[in-house]
């Protein structure tokens, strides 16, 4: 006999019509429910946030029902899983993407509608989850709504972060931060599952012994232990009934270590001691070189690694697999290497707590991880320093040394007698303070390690890694960085999603190689107009947005000329600004010239420990300040800083740009990724032969795209002949009465020393060869104001190029990874019904969604 409570919390029970159905009527209905009981107002009296509060669990309803389907479909079909280690997720809001995703954004604006209730006021509520810093964040996101939308298993698992990325503001031209708290109002897209908390160990000490069958054992006495709590969100794939699970740790205090202080009377030592282990996960570090090294930021990165892994292992379990299988069940992704202590950490695992021996263990752990790097900038690979490490890890710090004891009697093998190479293999690096180099920890436990485009690959190979890549050329591949088209096309863009819909039909969301069909648009008059207006409404967006935000007024007829990602020295916002004071004197010097009006347009963040990068914002801002001052110039150029960059903003912006600037000194940038949601949005790109610029302009078509500047060979070049920045300077006008505006302080009210630290010996050092590239950038600019006083090709351009970006799209990236790093595959899951007495069940795909939706359903459980 079924037991009555277990059949009762069937599937079935919880897919009637009036809770979880689609129609808008019952969405109208289940809104005003959780209106009333989940917020517990009467409609009257609901804020803003109330309202965003119950439509979100109205959605929330409605992903449930395909979550539970999809765990079921899980553990009834066990297969390899790929588990995503990022200690950064920067999802951006929830609520319109599941809409989206769904497939009911009409629905919902339609019941909404009937309420006069305006669904983008609501969705304009959501607070939005900022845990990562930019581009490898942001990665995550995309690759995560990816793995549901092609049905992979996948979990994402990182850390629940209590203050997300700092909020940037502006005061006086310069950037303040302030600490982001997004959880302040709730977080409607969570669940806590106090029944997966698990336990990990900090600090103490290590004891070696012989166990009772002879055998040399560790036993790790840790100094404290905190409780991990795991966080689930529901991550829904476009048009299926995937439900993902991105599973963030918090850390607490074990009651049991509280315990002992308590007795001793010395309850404030207790208190102080919990707030101490709860600090763990309450802020997520800025990508500041100068945080390197920072003890918390360790800590941040084993707690996380620690609960992910014994997470598994009761996966595992669960499914009644033993732990060496374990590489069987998980591919385990490293975004980049901060979680790369996973390696060290499944060894102990495997050896201390499961009895394996260190060959079986070693193999097992070396066919589970692979690793993505995410920069070729030698500077921010990441070491620890051993003291630091031996005392928060002792044991990992054991291990870390037998991995390498025994990797270098490999290398003496294949490098006989070449010692320096030794040296630069070895974990540890010797020179100055001994540090554990993670990326080596990285190379050495993992079976693949991938670039994110394909030069940042080569270089790898070439150069960063080149020992590495000697011993084991075959571990070394490519996967270039791909975004969503859910997110950054038909969420952000609703307008071109239409045109573009009406023209090839909606295939494109899920393929987007299909926008291919929309090249011979590119000559129809028509749909260019069309394409044009699109354009223009989306600029006028953001030209409001833009007011209310900074007060600029600005002319959505001008050329909004984008630059928004982190501001960093190797990017070069600093060039971006050389070419508008370039303008700036041209106009001066001629004021009848015929220069195009622009909107320049900067967002990004500066790490709050980043000098160089704070002080380029305040160039900018008092570029900006003069600029707009002089009334020859101000109808002409406006610059606006927008603070603040998040995913919201990039909403607003990509689709909004004419031009996209991406301009880093070629071979520092190792993809880029704005890159690739301009061109999806009809952005025409000015670049450099840098990261994924180099495969875009591929795709696109070299008459479609603006490229300038050094390559990484000529770089390299250059620097190694002997670069001469104050060559360049004497050889073009132009750079030289930019650089003496600035030199003689006219952007600093007469202060030559305020940006000195930005310029000064610009002319002898100039690490990232503004100089250098300068008279190309400048070129090429006039290029782009020729092109764009063209309408028709600036249009004809657009289109090209957003018809060319399928390529770039993550569900390539993932079915790549999929193919050649993870070796999974798809496991479609049905939504599981009741029908005419029996139960059934239905792929998504052989049913309208509604229909489906509607279906009583049964989860087949006994
Ligand atoms: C390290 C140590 C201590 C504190 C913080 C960090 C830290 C945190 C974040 C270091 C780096 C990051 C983020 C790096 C990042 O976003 N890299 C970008 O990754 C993108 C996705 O692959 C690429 O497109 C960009 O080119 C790359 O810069």
């Amino acid at each position: 006999m079924p037991h009555p409570f277990h059949s009762a919390t069937a599937l079935a029970e919880h897919t009637d019509d009036t809770r979880t159905a689609m129609s808008s009527a019952t969405i109208r209905r289940a809104f005003l429910d959780h209106v009333f009981y989940t917020q517990g107002k009467l409609p009257g009296h609901a804020s803003e946030n109330d309202l965003y509060q119950a439509l979100a669990h109205t959605v929330r309803d409605r992903l449930v029902q395909r979550w539970i389907s999809t765990a079921e479909t899980y553990q009834a079909q066990p297969s390899r899983t790929v588990a995503y280690l990022s200690a950064e997720f920067l999802m951006g809001p929830h609520l319109g993407n599941n809409l989206v995703n769904l497939g009911i954004f009409d629905e919902v604006r339609a019941a909404m509608a009937t309420l006069e209730l305006d669904l983008d006021e609501i969705l304009a509520q959501e607070e939005e989850p900022g845990l990562g810093n930019g581009g490898l964040g942001r990665l995550a996101a995309c690759f995560m709504d990816s793995l549901s939308t092609l049905e992979i298993p996948a979990i994402g698992y990182g850390i629940r972060y209590e203050y997300g990325i700092f909020q940037q503001h502006i005061i006086d031209g310069m950037q303040v931060e302030t600490t982001d708290t997004w959880l302040r109002r709730g977080n409607p897209w969570e669940i806590q599952r106090a029944d997966c908390a698990v336990q990990v160990r900090l600090g103490g000490r290590t004891e070696h012994f012989t166990d009772d069958n002879g055998r040399y054992r560790v036993r790790w006495i840790p100094a404290k232990t905190v409780v991990g709590v795991p966080f689930d969100s529901p991550i829904l794939g476009y048009r299926v009934n995937t439900v993902n699970t991105l599973r963030l740790w918090r850390a607490e205090a074990t009651e049991a270590f509280d315990f002992g202080t308590f007795n001793r009377g010395d309850y404030l030592g207790a208190v102080s001691k919990k707030i101490t282990s709860e600090n763990l996960t309450k802020v997520l570090y800025p990508n500041d070189e100068t945080q390197q090294g920072k003890e918390l930021r360790l800590e941040q990165q084993y707690f996380f690694v620690a609960c992910s892994l014994q997470d598994m292992l009761r996966l595992l379990e669960a499914h009644g697999i033993p732990v060496n299988r374990f590489h069987e069940k998980f591919a385990v992704q490293l975004n980049d290497t901060h979680p790369a202590i996973g390696i060290a950490e499944l060894m102990r695992l495997l050896m201390d707590e499961h009895d394996l021996h260190w060959n079986e263990a070693w193999d097992i752990t070396r066919r589970t991880f692979a690793y993505t790097n995410h920069t070729l900038l030698p500077e921010a690979l990441e070491q620890w320093p051993i003291e630091l490490f031996g005392r928060i890890l002792p044991r990992h710090l054991e291990i870390i040394y037998e991995i390498n004891s025994r990797f270098l009697d490999e290398v003496r093998v294949w490098f006989y007698g070449d010692d320096s190479r030794l040296a630069r293999l070895s974990l540890i690096n010797e020179h100055g303070e001994r540090c554990v180099r993670m990326a080596s920890l990285a190379c050495v436990g993992s079976h693949t390690i991938n670039g994110v485009a394909e030069l940042h690959s080569q270089l790898i190979r070439e150069d960063l890694l080149r020992d590495f890549h000697a011993m084991w050329p075959a571990k070394f591949t490519s996967i270039t960085n791909g975004v969503t088209p859910r997110r950054w096309l038909a969420l952000s863009n609703p307008r071109l999603t239409r045109l573009v819909t009406e023209a090839i039909g909606d295939g494109w969301i899920k393929d987007l190689d299909r926008l291919r069909a929309l090249e011979p648009y590119a000559d129809d008059p028509g749909f260019l107009a069309q394409w044009q207006a699109v354009r223009r409404e989306n600029k006028r967006d953001l030209a409001r947005l833009i007011h209310d935000c900074t007060g600029v007024v600005v002319d959505p007829a001008s050329m909004v000329d984008a630059m928004v990602k982190r501001i960093h020295e190797y990017k070069r916002q600093h060039l971006a600004a050389l070419h508008i004071i370039a303008l700036y004197h041209h106009i001066k010097s001629d004021p009848h010239a015929d220069v195009q009006p622009r909107t320049f347009l900067f967002a990004g963040k500066a790490a709050p420990g980043y000098h160089h990068a704070k002080l380029m914002i305040r160039f900018i801002t008092s570029v900006a300040e003069v600029l707009h001052r002089d009334p020859q110039v101000r109808d002409r150029l406006k610059i606006v800083f927008l603070p603040n960059f998040n995913v919201t903003y990039g909403q607003k912006i990509y689709p909004a740009a004419d031009l996209s600037e991406q301009i880093s000194l070629a071979g520092k940038e190792a993809s880029g990724t704005g890159n690739m949601k301009f061109a999806m949005n009809g952005a025409i790109t000015i670049g450099t032969m840098d990261g994924a610029n180099i495969e875009l302009r591929d795709a696109i078509g070299a008459d479609n795209f603006f490229s300038f500047g050094l390559n990484a060979a000529d770089v390299q070049g250059l620097l190694s002949a002997g670069y001469h920045p104050a060559d360049f300077y004497h050889g073009s006008p132009e750079l030289r009465a930019v650089v003496d505006l600035i030199q003689h302080g006219f952007f600093s009210k007469g202060d030559t020393a305020l940006f000195a630290p930005l310029f000064h010996g610009l002319l002898e050092h100039d690490p990232y060869l503004l100089m250098a590239d300068f008279a190309s950038y400048f070129q090429c600019q006039q290029q782009v104001s020729a092109a764009f006083a063209d309408t028709v090709r600036w249009q004809r351009m657009s289109i090209l190029s957003c018809s060319r970006s399928g390529r770039f799209s993550s569900d390539r990236a993932i079915r790549e990874y999929c193919e050649r790093v993870w070796h999974v595959e798809r496991v479609p899951v049905s939504l599981l019904h009741r029908s005419s007495g029996h139960v059934q069940s239905t792929r998504v795909a052989d049913q309208p969604l509604h229909a489906q939706a509607n279906a009583a359903s049964d989860s087949n459980r006994r």
